[in-house]
Parts: structure tokens; sequence; C-alpha cells
């Protein structure tokens, strides 16, 4: 019989039910120590926090998440909120010893950041940061092809996150889901929210980055504010282009926007080794791209694999070879490390300090931008 472990989230959007679903599915699949139990969720609206729980079979809710971070029948607390209260949860939860499980980005900025790493490290609570597509088997598969060395030195390093949904003029700004827009609680725009990803993915793949040049811009100058009801400035990037230079050496070039007419969240990387080559695209996530020179050269082209088998990360615990599977699949698997990370008494990554580092370069990226020069990362 598997171990219960307590889970208290705090935040019902998107991100509530992506993890949420997760909590449930993961011990269908994965043969875990502990077992998550959906024991509060917390929020604001007592009515709709109770239909979330009623949903998605929480057993109890919280209007203040001073309340649920105190409780004595939680171990792990996960932060689903806007940006802008990851700090004061993550800090009280980590005081109460709490594990804590917090979505992306860590923080509005550096300093936050480093205050919640601080927090959780003096605390010795277990401690991760949902950047999810670490997880998508075929991202995982492109850290072993990586990390094997099959890739020669590396060259460059190409990462896009485009997407259309900000375009109208008539969108306003803050509130429930477009708190995006709302630079008070959010931090940043594209920067924090996409690009985010892509450095995360960047830096596990291919090593710390030394420093970047950006440019960023706002194309909606103003909006009406949801929660203000006034046509207040917009204070986020709309879009944000960078290019950054990798301590292996390697050359990296980075844009995400939200003004991409016909994209939805088309999150690709590119990767140039001196023997091989990987892409990936967030569309196709189950297949990877891969170019080898070693081909003998009148077969040479780029291989579409489609990284459903018994051998592929995280495959053999789904159906049988052949079947995919998608973007809900990547947080059961990062609750299924985190379970394991319990077991074992380790956080898994990536790590609050770890996903500090991605907050250091975004800091610097949003920083180039205003100052138009090469700035060092961190
Ligand atoms: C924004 O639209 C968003 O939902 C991000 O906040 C997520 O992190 C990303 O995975 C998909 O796009």
């Amino acid at each position: 019989m598997a171990k219960p472990l307590n889970i208290g989230l705090v935040g019902y959007g998107f991100m509530g039910r992506t993890h949420s679903n997760a909590y449930n599915r993961v011990t269908n699949f994965f043969d875990t120590e502990y077992k998550p139990v959906l024991k509060a969720v917390c929020a604001r609206d007592a009515e709709k926090v109770k239909g979330f729980a009623d949903t998605w079979g929480y057993q109890s809710i919280e209007t203040d998440w001073r309340k649920l971070v105190e409780r004595k029948d939680i171990d792990a607390i996960d932060i689903c909120t806007p940006n802008n209260l990851h700090h004061d949860i993550a800090i009280a939860a980590a005081a109460n010893g709490k594990m804590i499980l917090c979505e992306k980005p860590l923080s509005m900025n550096t300093a936050e950041g480093e205050a919640m790493c601080q927090a959780v490290e003096s605390a010795k609570v277990l401690n991760t940061v949902w950047y999810n597509y670490r997880r998508a088997p075929a991202v995982t598969f492109a850290k072993q092809l990586v990390d094997s060395g099959r890739l020669g030195r590396i060259f460059h390093y190409r990462a896009n996150f485009l997407q259309d949904w900000t375009i109208s003029a008539d969108l306003p700004q803050g509130g429930t889901a477009l708190w995006r827009l709302d630079a008070a609680a959010a931090g940043s725009g594209v920067t924090g929210d996409l690009l985010a990803h892509c450095i995360d993915t960047a830096i596990w793949l291919n090593g710390s980055m030394q420093n970047v040049t950006a440019m960023t811009e706002t194309f909606i100058k103003e909006r009406q504010h949801t929660l203000t009801g006034k046509v207040e400035k917009v204070e986020i990037d709309d879009a944000c282009a960078f290019l950054c230079r990798f301590d292996n050496g390697s050359l990296g070039l980075f844009e995400s926007t939200r003004y991409a007419r016909g994209h939805k969240a088309l999150y690709t990387f590119e990767i140039n080794g001196e023997h091989a080559s990987i892409k990936w695209d967030l569309h196709d996530l189950h297949r990877l791209q891969w170019f080898d020179h070693k081909d003998e050269s009148n077969l040479r082209g780029w291989r579409s694999i489609h990284v459903t088998d018994g051998d592929h990360p995280y495959m053999n615990k789904w159906w049988v070879p052949g079947l995919q599977i998608g973007y809900e699949h990547t947080f059961v698997h990062h609750v299924a490390d985190f379970l394991e990370g319990v077991a074992k008494g380790e956080s898994v990554s990536p790590t609050f300090r770890q996903a500090l580092e991605t907050q250091k370069i975004c800091d610097a990226v949003l920083s180039s931008a205003k100052t138009g020069s090469w700035t060092n990362v961190g």
C-alpha cells in the first residue's frame, strides 16, 4: 500500500488543472512508494474553489493560503498562483516545513528567487519548479543523446516560443486568466512566461550561459485593466529576442512573441553539433528529429524518430510501442519523479536553485533590452 503524500494546491487556473490531473493519474501508471492525496485546494472565491475541489477530488477547501500552509495535514504545497505570490507562499510554506512544487517562473525576479532558495535550503524541504517540457519523452531523449556525446562539440542552440493570443488591442490586462499581461502580477511578459521554458531546456541540454544581448517590444502600449476598469500602460514585453554565448562556446538565438499570427504554442529548439543535429517541436512533441553525419553519405538525411518505444524515456509506463502520449503527460512524469525523490529524500530537477539560473538569465535579458548592451548573467 503506497504511503500518502498530502497535497495542498494554491490556485486553480490552467496550471491547477494540469497538476491536479497529474496527481490523479500518476499512480495508475507509475509504481511509486508515495501516492498523492488531494487534501485541500485554496483560492479566494469560496464558491469557485468548491466547484474545482468537487471536479478534481480535493477533500477540502481554504480561501486563505496562510491557513493552508499552516495545516498539519498537508505535506506538500503546490503553488499555481500568478507569479507575484510565489515568493510569499513559498517562504511561508518552507517556514512550516512543507515540501514545495512551484509553477514557473520561480519568481518575479532574481532577488525574490534567491530569498526563496535560501528559505527552502535552510528549512531543508524538498522543492521543484514545474518546467514541464523537460519531461516530454522526446526532450528527455534529446538530453540523453547530448549527454552521450554523440553530437560532439556544440556550435549552435536555437529556440522559439511563438503564440498569437494577444494581438487584439481590445483584450484587457489583469485579473483572472489575463494576469499574464499585467506586469504587477506576472513580472514580465513573454520573457518570464515563454522564454523561461526555452531557457530552462537550453541550460539543461547545453549548460550555462555567460552573457546575452536582447531586444523587447510592447506592441500594444495601453489596455483596459480588468481590476481597475481604467485604460492603463502595458508594462510587459509582448515580444523578446536575444542572442547569447554559452559556457561551452556555442552561440544561442532565442525568440518569443505573442504576435506570431497562426502560432498557438509553437515551442521549437534545434541544436547543431559537430557530428549531429537535433530538432524538437511542441506541436509534434512525440517526435525528435535527428541528423547524423556518420550515416553513409548517400543515405544521410533528417530522421523523424517516433519517441514511443519501450526504450524511450518514460514510454514503458504507458501504452504499447507506437502509441503516443501528449502535453498532460509531461506533468504526470514530473509528479512521478517528484514522488521518487520523496522516497529517497531528494529534490528533483529543476530545484529552486537550478530554476534561479533561468531567473537570472531572464533578468539579464530584460536588463540588456533596456540598456541596449551585452549583459553578463547574474
Ligand atoms: C501562456 O499562454 C502559457 O500557458 C504558459 O504560461 C505556459 O507555461 C506554456 O507552457 C504554454 O503557454
